[in-house]
């Protein structure tokens, strides 16, 4: 295997277990004859991190001799999971270490369970960032990925009689073996304070005197490629108290208040915010996103200066790419920088930036979209504000003499928006300065042309682009999936797909083959073996593998619709309590898995989980039932919970109503595992059913461009057994009365915003059409293998060769061996 032609350090078996000891007794300080499980995998981490460092190392001097255009992802979200499988399978010593650790008496795979979630991220765009930094590495592109290191990630969901409460995420107290501190890299970050107009020789410039300075320390985290010597670095940012404290407070004598205060400037990088949808403009989440901003800016700039003395070759050195609009500060800040620090003329600083900057906007409705209140923005970053308004001005005279006095269009594509609270629109601040403007989908883009930015694409349509989403077969296939991965290799004979999933469709020709399905469909028994012993352990209740898994994780969200799903579960059991016993046993059997996390500012959310406990209690505990229908929701849904969950299960479900979701990317990870979809044709799902084709998945609902309300078809009638399950909820047959009241209430006709109603039969016809297939063993395999075969589209590899090529232009450097 590759690993073997490592550099300095050996990858033989005898050699890693030397490594590993020498770590347990050196690192973790342990005795190497006595150790645990947990000090096993510490010691077995910082082997690998030691292997890492050395590509990382060679990977930096290779991009650091050959100068390429780099890449600058800057995310403030990353949600990377674990990092210890992913990292020896990328470096291709996974085997070798699992002999070392056998031959020492410990488990490759019980010490890998030892590692906690790096959660550092909310959801889809978090997870999407972590993808493409995967295949960043492994495609062997120039780049460096910036973001927050959080000391609290996103909160850990504990229910509680069904409710769901929030715990912080402690992850860094059992130390963070994959991550190297740099204390000498380090920059002032500053805040508030004032500006004041200078002159020199006639010529007039801007001073900025902060009221704060808080120090910005790196963390690096090296990110492997799969089969290649390069390892990328992803920086992320801590807050540290400046050097340049407050003197006075020490000379008056306050010496304890001075250091209290100076330590406060650490809040700033502490804890994630958890709400993926919603912006309240608080004033810390502004200061997070300057002091990221700010960091990378002047490290990014450092390094362009360490080689070149021109800022004319900025644009063809270092391209940034803004991961929506919560980085977007940076634009503002190296205009600043090029103008008050570098003494740049406006129209070569502001072309300068417009070559440099690309936008992705992972949002669909306007209500989405990042507005930072002005006097918010005046106070914290007043030099800023006043770049802002420039490039306003500048923009409002240069549209006036492109579209004439139609004010209203002015006033929708101005960066500054008028209002009971005068707010800046970081969309169009973004669309406005960048080069390219991204969608994450195909029915994205349409949006993003028609609705969203509809007067920003009537202007530059040249800039308006997408890249379908996609996600890394490494981490959803090889190391969370080992059976099927061996299982893909030898009916393909090759590992090549790993590196080209394209090649997965090589699995076609195969579908039908019964050899094939059966091996096919033991190794997701294997897999359904394993996610039920953790439901088991998780929530206590024991599943039938017989049953049909049908699963929905994801962040609870009213258009996610999570309650369609409760509803058709309450209809499944409604169906099973009328029948007779001899109609029972043509029923089936199915198990009804739901996860995801609530933001906590977000009751509606809350009260979904809690409808889902309370149906779960009455379903699960009624000997009617049995094995024919269980309903489980899994607590604490995460990366690694995901990598249990998506291999076991057969059926999953992405029914948000049409419209609604940018992508989805939950549905490219199902669809690799070779699991069937029960999904709208919403987001990057239509892009899904023209890979597969329509026949192999079951669709709900109408297609976008049939949209009822768009004036085509009439809106379908609410069914009766529509009326029924609400009425179920609505007179307490499930408990809690007066707490789902207002659920139900949001289902009546007028007030249905998100279509449950008009969806639900449909919702039920892909059911029963899902039940149909299922108990025809050989077409649900055919189905599931195709759906693999599929897949190829959807790798985090192909969107980022897109972005290389349409939007960064950035060539690989790739590290000799
Ligand atoms: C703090 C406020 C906040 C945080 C995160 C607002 C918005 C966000 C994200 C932009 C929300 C998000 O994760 N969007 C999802 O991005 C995925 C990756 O492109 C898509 O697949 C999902 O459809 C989209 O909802």
């Amino acid at each position: 295997m590759f690993g073997l032609m490592d550099g300095f350090l050996k990858n033989d078996p005898m050699s890693l277990q030397k490594d590993i000891l020498d770590h347990v007794e050196y690192t973790v300080a342990r005795s190497r004859f006595n150790f645990d499980d947990f000090e096993a995998f510490q010691a077995l981490s910082h082997s690998v991190r030691d292997r890492l460092i050395e590509r990382w190392h060679d990977t930096h001097q290779h991009f650091k001799k050959q100068d390429p255009k780099r890449l600058y992802f800057l995310s403030l979200e990353f949600l990377m999971g674990r990092s210890l499988s992913n990292s020896v399978i990328n470096l291709g010593i996974r085997d070798e270490y699992a002999e070392a650790l056998s031959q020492l008496g410990f488990e490759y795979e019980v010490l890998a369970e030892q590692e906690g979630d790096a959660a550092l991220g909310n959801g889809g765009l978090a997870r999407l960032s972590a993808c493409q930094m995967d295949s960043l590495a492994t495609l062997d592109y120039p780049v460096w990925g910036y973001g927050l290191r959080y000391q609290y990630g996103l909160f850990r969901q504990v229910i509680v009689d069904g409710y769901q409460h929030e715990q912080p995420d402690y992850w860094l107290n059992f130390g963070n073996p994959w991550e190297i501190e740099r204390i000498q890299v380090s920059y002032s970050v500053k805040f508030y304070g004032m500006v004041e107009e200078k002159a020199s020789n006639g010529v007039k410039y801007k001073v900025w005197t902060p009221g704060e300075t808080v120090e910005a320390v790196a963390y690096d985290n090296p990110i492997p490629g799969y089969g290649t010597r390069n390892a990328i670095n992803l920086r992320l940012w801590a807050a540290k108290p400046s050097g340049q404290y407050d003197l006075e407070s020490y000379n008056t004598g306050d010496y304890i208040n001075a250091i209290v205060n100076r330590q406060k400037a650490e809040t700033i990088s502490y804890v994630l915010y958890p709400d993926d949808r919603s912006y309240q403009g608080k004033e810390l989440r502004l200061k997070q996103q300057y002091f990221f901003v700010s960091a990378s800016v002047q490290d990014i700039i450092r390094r362009f200066k360490d080689v070149h003395d021109n800022f004319d070759e900025f644009p063809d050195k270092v391209a940034f790419q803004i991961n929506d609009t919560h980085p977007s500060l940076a634009i503002v800040e190296v205009l600043r920088v090029l103008i008050d620090e570098e003494c740049l003329d406006w129209g070569k600083a502001w072309e300068i930036v417009c070559r440099a900057f690309s936008f992705t906007t992972h949002t669909v409705n306007t209500e989405g979209l990042e507005k930072i209140p002005v006097d918010l923005l005046g106070s914290l970053l007043p030099r800023h504000l006043q770049i802002m308004y420039d490039i306003n001005h500048r923009f409002m005279e240069d549209l006036k003499r492109k579209i004439g006095q139609d004010y209203s269009r002015l006033e929708r594509m101005s960066i500054v928006e008028e209002g009971i609270v005068k707010s800046i629109r970081m969309a169009n601040l973004s669309i406005i300065c960048s080069h390219t403007v991204n969608g994450v989908s195909r029915v994205h883009f349409e949006l993003l042309k028609t609705r969203l930015f509809k007067d920003f694409y009537d202007l530059w349509p040249q800039k308006f682009q997408y890249k379908t989403n996609g996600v890394t077969q490494r981490r959803w296939i090889v190391v969370s999936n080992p059976g099927l991965c061996s299982l893909i290799s030898k009916w393909l004979g090759t590992e090549a797909w790993i590196r080209n999933v394209d090649l997965l469709a090589g699995l076609r020709e195969h579908a039908s083959n019964p050899v094939l399905q059966q091996e096919w469909r033991m190794t997701k028994t294997i897999n359904k073996m394993r996610l039920a012993d953790y439901i088991e352990t998780s929530t206590g209740v024991k599943v039938s593998l017989d049953a049909m898994f049908d699963v929905q994780v994801k962040r609870i969200h009213e258009y996610k619709r999570q309650l369609l799903n409760i509803l058709g579960i309450i209809y499944r059991y409604d169906c099973i309590k009328n029948m007779n016993k001899s109609d029972r046993k043509k029923v089936v059997p199915r198990v009804c898995i739901i996860g995801g996390k609530a933001a906590p500012g977000y009751e509606v959310a809350k009260k979904i989980i809690k409808l889902c406990h309370a149906v779960a209690d009455k379903v699960n505990n009624d000997d009617d039932v049995g094995d024919l229908l269980k309903v489980v929701f899994i607590p604490d849904y995460n990366v690694s919970v995901a990598e249990l969950v998506i291999p076991g299960s057969d059926l999953s479900q992405h029914i948000s109503t049409v419209g609604h979701e940018a992508s989805g990317t939950g549905s490219m990870k199902f669809l690799m595992n070779g699991c069937l979809l029960l999904a709208t044709a919403d987001g990057s799902t239509v892009e899904i059913i023209e890979e597969i084709g329509v026949e192999n998945m079951f669709l709900v609902g109408t297609k976008l461009h049939e949209d009822p309300q768009s004036g085509d078809k009439p809106a379908p009638g609410v069914s009766i057994q529509f009326i029924r399950v609400v009425s179920m909820v609505r007179n307490g047959y499930f408990g809690f009365k007066e707490y789902f009241n207002s659920l139900c209430d949001s289902l009546e006709d007028d007030k249905d915003f998100y279509k449950l109603g008009a969806d639900f039969s449909s919702y039920l016809e892909a059911q029963a059409m899902a039940d149909r297939v299922f108990v025809n063993k050989e077409k649900w395999t055919c189905m599931s293998i195709l759906s693999t075969a599929g897949s190829g589209k959807f790798s985090s590899d192909r969107t980022i060769e897109e972005y290389a090529k349409h939007a960064w232009g950035i060539e690989p450097c790739k590290c000799p061996f």
